[in-house]
């Protein structure tokens, strides 16, 4: 699929184990957060908080980047270094990430089919490691009717959308509970990396 790489196995176990421990520590420091649809307000899901200086949230007032928590009003805390290198390894623009979105689902979690769309720019790819169990991804085109196809990500998986398919619908359909044992208590955690306000592109 054009605009879509799956690197399979990304981080081996050592590295996916040391990588959550400082993300939970400063996930678990900073709080998480439940986000709610704009206007009806029903509750995600699944959980959410951010590292690195700008975070997404989304409440009845919609869906926006911020700097601080929206519960606690303190700002996020800083993006893990490994976070930066991954980035820097694998986005190709001459840019640093400014959001890593971490997304919590528990079993029986899931998140609809959506585009990422409210970064201010679309020229930095999006970058997406998985870790814990194994979920079902789906992935499709520009437009909601677009078909679909779906891929089970699984712990260490890393999904990089970019080109024709940085602003192509997906979600996660569920969770394969029980596939992995790497998160305390269950579940599967993601981590994207956003670019979220212009730069400078190199020229040719
Ligand atoms: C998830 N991922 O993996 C949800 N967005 O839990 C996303 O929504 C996503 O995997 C943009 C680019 C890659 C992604
Ligand atoms: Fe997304």
């Amino acid at each position: 699929m054009e605009g879509l790489r799956v690197l399979r196995g990304y981080l081996d176990r050592t590295e996916q184990e040391a990588l959550l421990g400082e993300v939970l520590a400063a996930v678990e420091e900073a709080g998480w957060f439940r986000p709610r649809m704009p206007r009806s307000g029903r509750p995600f899901s699944v959980l959410m908080c951010n590292l690195g200086p700008l975070g997404w949230v989304s409440d009845e007032r919609g869906y926006r980047y911020q700097p601080h928590h929206p519960e606690t009003g303190r700002p996020w805390p800083p993006m893990p270094a490994r976070l930066r290198v991954l980035w820097r390894e694998l986005a190709g623009v001459p840019a640093e990430p400014e959001c890593c979105l971490v997304n919590l689902y528990r079993p029986g979690a899931r998140l609809g089919l959506h585009r990422d769309e409210d970064e201010e720019t679309f020229a930095a790819p999006i970058l997406s490691l998985s870790l814990g169990d194994a979920a079902v991804f789906r992935i499709g085109g520009r437009r909601r009717r677009d078909p679909t196809r779906r891929l089970v990500l699984e712990s260490g998986d890393v999904v990089v959308m970019e080109g024709e398919r940085r602003l192509a619908y997906h979600g996660i359909d569920r969770i394969l509970a029980g596939t992995s044992d790497l998160l305390p208590g269950g579940g599967r955690l993601s981590l994207t990396l956003r670019r979220v306000r212009p730069f400078a592109e190199r020229r040719g």
